[in-house]
């Protein structure tokens, strides 16, 4: 095949219609009595991001479920607005998925919801999930969904603005590399290096991912330890936001997570026409969250996004895919624009109307890459498709389409992996990933 050709035009398994069938199947397999579990084997509960992007490609095939899957993770949402990242399916055993409810102990904190979740967030990208849904599958059931959505979109959002701002800039503080969802990235090592943790410590606990996926594919021991010592001090914070800059170990401005925090002002912008709301005030606020992207992540050094560790008030200089991800910011500047899609097309990101390579998590370039390592390396749907976008709304048609063939490609050659190797696009992790299902319905749709 050459990169040219559509990998899903080429007859054989690749043919549309056997891919939308295997994406279908694969949702259905996921769904699990009001949500979709990320993989049956690895990730048995629900997860905030990817229920956003599982509902994107469910709006297609099952409308009625992508609403629903929507507001079962609203319906755990905490008093404070926050969107917990883990929403624990009670009738799972104990042991299921570690760290488990017992390590997180939500009932303990003020205002958690009565069923058990996480402490942490992920990357706000329900709003625009919750859009582009309704733009999928339009009608009065999915405008009834927007209406008792709409609400709680907003306060997800406030919750971030009011209460992890922690540098006072306009920009929201990740506690915990959980939260960016690109839970190794090198991004994170330099603010890690300074979290203090015994890899040893892990001999007390079952890691659970392990025994479903090789090792050598997950986050090390050492990593573990340290996100079990940052969960642990927040927990012990009672998951409040008071104070973190005194105490907290990790704290960082991502690039990904506030232009997700950014889009989704522009998505409920969209939404408040249609609900008979003001959008008014969200587009005041996406514009605020742009300019302090600009002037406290971008590096005109090396033109693109860097992370903040806020604890050395440095910009990490790790070059992560995570720095292209502003690019889904409709008003982000052409020059700025443009030097992100120049990162792209570079050697590290190896973006282009006809890709040899799929597009990795870390610069393919650098010393320390690793393909099979999780987000250190491997590929990745829903990055590819945010990057995707981007470039579409940035006017590069041609190279979202080489983007989008290149990721069609992956599933072709690997059916719905979870990520893949950056080389060879090899299936690794889960071999039935809901939100690599869900977004290839969507890619297929364009
Ligand atoms: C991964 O993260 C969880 C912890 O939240 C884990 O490794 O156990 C990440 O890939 C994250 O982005 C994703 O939301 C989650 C479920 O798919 O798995």
């Amino acid at each position: 095949m050459t990169a040219d050709a559509d990998p899903a035009r080429t007859g054989g398994p690749g043919d549309v219609a056997g891919l939308r069938r295997l994406a279908v199947d694969t949702l259905d397999a996921n769904w699990e009595h009001d949500h979709t579990v990320p993989s049956r084997t690895l990730y048995p509960h629900q997860w905030s991001w990817d229920s956003a992007f599982i509902a994107i490609g469910l709006a297609q095939v099952r409308p009625e479920r992508a609403w629903r899957e929507l507001a079962s993770l609203f319906r755990a949402q905490w008093a404070d607005g926050r969107v917990p990242h883990i929403v624990f399916n009670p009738a799972m055993r104990v042991g299921a998925y570690f760290p488990g409810p017992e390590m997180w102990r939500s009932a303990d904190a003020q205002g958690a919801p009565t069923v058990a979740t996480s402490g942490l967030v992920q990357p706000p990208v329900h709003a625009l999930a919750a859009w582009l849904a309704y733009r999928r599958a339009p009608g009065p059931a999915g405008l009834d969904a927007l209406r008792r959505l709409y609400p709680a979109l907003v306060a997800q959002q406030r919750y971030l603005a009011d209460r992890r701002d922690v540098a006072g800039d306009g920009l929201v503080c990740i506690v915990h590399p959980w939260e960016s969802g690109l839970d190794n990235s090198p991004a994170w090592d330099e603010p890690m290096g300074a979290v203090g943790a015994d890899a040893a410590v892990m001999r007390a606990y079952r890691r659970h991912d392990t025994t479903h996926a090789d090792a050598a594919h997950r986050p090390t021991d050492l990593d573990y330890a340290r996100y079990l010592a940052i969960v642990t001090a927040y927990r012990d914070h009672g998951y409040s936001d008071r104070d973190l800059a005194d105490a907290h170990p990790f704290l960082v401005e991502c690039p990904l997570f506030n232009a997700a925090f950014g889009a989704a002002e522009h998505a409920l912008a969209e939404i408040a026409t249609l609900v008979d709301a003001d959008p008014g005030p969200h587009r005041v606020r996406a514009a605020r969250v742009t300019e302090a992207l600009l002037r406290r992540l971008y590096d005109p050094s090396t033109g693109t996004f860097q992370p903040r560790d806020l604890r050395t008030d440095r910009l990490v200089g790790a070059r992560t895919v995570l720095g292209l991800t502003p690019l889904i910011l409709p008003d982000l500047p052409a020059r700025h624009a443009d030097a992100l899609v120049v990162e792209a097309r570079s050697a590290r990101f190896g973006v282009d109307r006809r890709m040899d390579q799929p597009l990795p998590t870390y610069d393919r370039t650098a010393p320390d890459f690793e393909p099979l390592r999780y987000w250190r390396g491997p590929s990745w749907l829903n990055i590819g498709w945010l990057i995707r976008r981007g470039l579409l709304a940035h006017g590069h048609p041609e190279l979202a389409a080489g983007l989008r063939r290149s990721m069609i490609g992956l599933v072709v050659g690997a059916g719905c992996h979870e990520y893949f190797h950056p080389d060879t696009g090899a299936g690794l992790g889960s071999p039935a990933f809901s939100w690599t299902a869900a977004l290839l319905l969507d890619l297929l749709a364009e």
